[in-house]
Formats: C-alpha cells, sequence, structure tokens
C-alpha cells in the first residue's frame, strides 16, 4: 500500500453560539479537512482546527504546509511506515495542527487496511469517554442555565470554565453561582487560557477556596517560568499545562521545570502518535491527564473519543467532548450522540470518522 495524493480541503460551518475565552473567539468552524488516499483505494480522514491565537497557524497555513511541504516528501511512502513518515514531518517544525491531523488520517488508513477499530490498535481499553462541557465566557446566571440545561438534557456532570477575565471578580462570582446551583458533586475546573497573572491566579484561588474546584488549566503564559512554577507550588489543585505542551518535549520541559503538574492531551494538536508519547510520559511520572478539546467538530470529537477510551489514564477523568454541539451542523455521516453523559467508540474499521459528501460540498471553500 502506498500514498497516492492527499487533499487538504478549507471548510467553513457557523456556530450557533460563538465559544468566547480569555486567548480568542470562535464563532465559524474554519477548519481543513485531510483525506490521504492510497493506491488501493482506502482513505484516511482527519481534521485540522487552525488555532492562530494558540498556534499560530491559519486555513491557508495547514494547506500550504500539508501540500507543499508534507505531501510531495511522503507520497509513494506506505502508510504503515508511520515512524518514516513522521520523521519526515518533523523536519518542518511547528505546525502542530497540520501535523496532528496528518497523524490521525494514517491511523485510520492503518485500521481500516486492518480491518480494526482504531481504539483498539491503540489499547481498547473501554468502549466509551465521560463527557466534560466547556462553558465560554457569558454572565453568572447564563452559565448556570447552560449548565443545567446540559445536565438535564446529556447528562454531563463535569464543567470546565473559561476564566481569565479582569476584574477577578467575574469569575469568582461565576464560579460561585455554578457551585450554588449545580450542587456538591458536579466536577467544576478552570481554564484561563494565560489570561492572567500568577499572581493573579493565586488570588482566585485564595478566593475560590471551599467551592471544591478540581484543576486550574494555563492560568497564565508558561513563559513566565518563575512566577508559574510559585503558583505551580502553591496551588492546593493541579495546574494542567495545555497550550504550553502540544509536544513531548514542551510536556517533559514543563513538568520538570515545574510549570504544570497536569497535562492536557488534545489529538488535534498532537495526532495519536505524539499523544501516546506525552501519555508515557505523564503516566511514568505519575501526573493526572484530562483529554481536551481544541474546539473540535464531530470529526475531532470521535477522534479524541477514540484515543481517550484507548487507555485507562486516558478515560478515567471526563474528556472535554461536547464543544460541537454549539455548531449549526457538521460533516459527519452518523452523527456522535451524547447518552447519559458519554460518547461510544466506533466499532467499525478505522477512527469511524465517515463523511457526508451533501455537506462537504455544502460548506467547502474551494469549489
Ligand atoms: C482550551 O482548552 O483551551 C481554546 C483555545 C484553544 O486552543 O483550545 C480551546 C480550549
Ligand atoms: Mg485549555
Amino acid at each position: 500500500m502506498k500514498i497516492e495524493r492527499i487533499e487538504a480541503i478549507p471548510y467553513s460551518i457557523p456556530y450557533s453560539k460563538p465559544l468566547e475565552f480569555a486567548s480568542g473567539r470562535v464563532s465559524d468552524a474554519e477548519h481543513v479537512l485531510i483525506r490521504i488516499h492510497t493506491d488501493d483505494g482506502v482513505v484516511g480522514t482527519a481534521d485540522a482546527p487552525p488555532r492562530p491565537f494558540t498556534y499560530g497557524e491559519t486555513q491557508d497555513s495547514i494547506i500550504s504546509v500539508i501540500t507543499k511541504i508534507f505531501s510531495p516528501a511522503v507520497t509513494g511512502l506506505d502508510p504503515m511506515n508511520r515512524g518514516k513518515i513522521h520523521q519526515i514531518l518533523a523536519r518542518t517544525i511547528h505546525n502542530q495542527a497540520a501535523k496532528g491531523s496528518f497523524d490521525i488520517a494514517l491511523w485510520d488508513i492503518i485500521g481500516k487496511a486492518t480491518g480494526t477499530p482504531v481504539n483498539r490498535l491503540l489499547g481498547g481499553f473501554t468502549d466509551s469517554m465521560e463527557v466534560s462541557h466547556m462553558l465560554g465566557f457569558q454572565p453568572a446566571q447564563q452559565l448556570l442555565d447552560e449548565a443545567l440545561r446540559f445536565q438535564d438534557e446529556y447528562g454531563i456532570n463535569t464543567f470546565k470554565l473559561k476564566v481569565g477575565r479582569r476584574p477577578l471578580s467575574l469569575d469568582i462570582e461565576a464560579c460561585r453561582v455554578l457551585r450554588a446551583g449545580l450542587g456538591p458533586d458536579t466536577e467544576l475546573y478552570l481554564d484561563a487560557n494565560r489570561g492572567w497573572t500568577a499572581n493573579e491566579a493565586l488570588e482566585v484561588l485564595r478566593r475560590t477556596d471551599g467551592l471544591g474546584l478540581s484543576l486550574l488549566e494555563e492560568p497564565c503564559d508558561a513563559k513566565e517560568a518563575m512566577s508559574r512554577r510559585r503558583l505551580v507550588e502553591k496551588s492546593p489543585i493541579p495546574v494542567v499545562g495545555d497550550e504550553s505542551v502540544p509536544t513531548a518535549g514542551d510536556a517533559s520541559r514543563e513538568l520538570l521545570s515545574g510549570g504544570c503538574n497536569a497535562i492536557s492531551i488534545k489529538t488535534a494538536r498532537s495526532g495519536f502518535t505524539e499523544a501516546q508519547q506525552i501519555l508515557g510520559l505523564c503516566t511514568g511520572l505519575g501526573v493526572d491527564v484530562v483529554m481536551g478539546n481544541q474546539i473540535d467538530t464531530q470529526l475531532g470529537t470521535i477522534a479524541t473519543v477514540t484515543f481517550g477510551a484507548a487507555y485507562e489514564a486516558t478515560s478515567r477523568r471526563a474528556g472535554e467532548l461536547s464543544n460541537f454541539l454549539d455548531m449549526s451542523d457538521d460533516l459527519l455521516a452518523e452523527p456522535i450522540a451524547i447518552q447519559d453523559g458519554r460518547i461510544g467508540v466506533r466499532d467499525v474499521p478505522g477512527v469511524g470518522a465517515d463523511i457526508d459528501e451533501d455537506k462537504l460540498a455544502r460548506y467547502r471553500q474551494d469549489k
């Protein structure tokens, strides 16, 4: 089997409810659909979400690196030789979402070619993931209304609150209202997307003491190494590295330098292969992981479920798997269902990311 050609298709689907957070706002899923075609007809599919405010990639840069650099260098290679292909991709630095989607599409090919669900190739630990829902910036009462609706409609009982606003009292008030309205048994954690300084984050931790928050993600810029380390030492709850740890090397640097003591693994930026390396590092060091969300479509979400459900450590906590519910439409042929707060792994060869071709024709931007 050989890689014959690679498509990088730009598409845009509006959000019915845009997501706003400290580092940006997403109102349209302007993503790139990657399809790796092989000479024997097997096609690997994956989604690449550009997040310029996080990694610097854009729709154009993803298409460009895939069609102009990756594609000519790997055409003709056997997709089973992932080690060789990754050595070639690694010659280009950064471009995490482009590389991540490329890797997931390769795994999709391997699953289809061997007639095996990729979840089982990776580890096959379990057949579903518990869902955590991400709440974007909104007034406190609207946040509570949304959380209660998601509890009621989907059985979701874990929420990540986007914070990082000033004055700090806005987010502190939101935490109080959510805890009072949701009760003590709902998991609640925070993600500031680098919106605060380390000292502001410490103040928030002091003023939310007693509210049972479980994690604090990317409170400030990890590059502010000294104050960040002080925060991690003083925090009573784990400090999760997210945008500071897209690669295994980044994760080891941040963990060893005390910049975080838990890690968000995102398949959209690490693929399955580098996500495995990050996971190995974390389990070896005894560090908690969370399966994160890159504001993913259903296509990206099914990839996260495929990986997250493959291992005990990645399925222990609820994964962030529900942002697609705020999109007006999607490309997946068989939509994802959330039942009793969980999403099931697809028992089909590959990742289970079959595309609705009519929808793709409607939303693609290159035709
Ligand atoms: C998250 O966990 O930070 C927001 C920006 C991004 O890159 O991912 C999202 C969610
Ligand atoms: Mg985050």
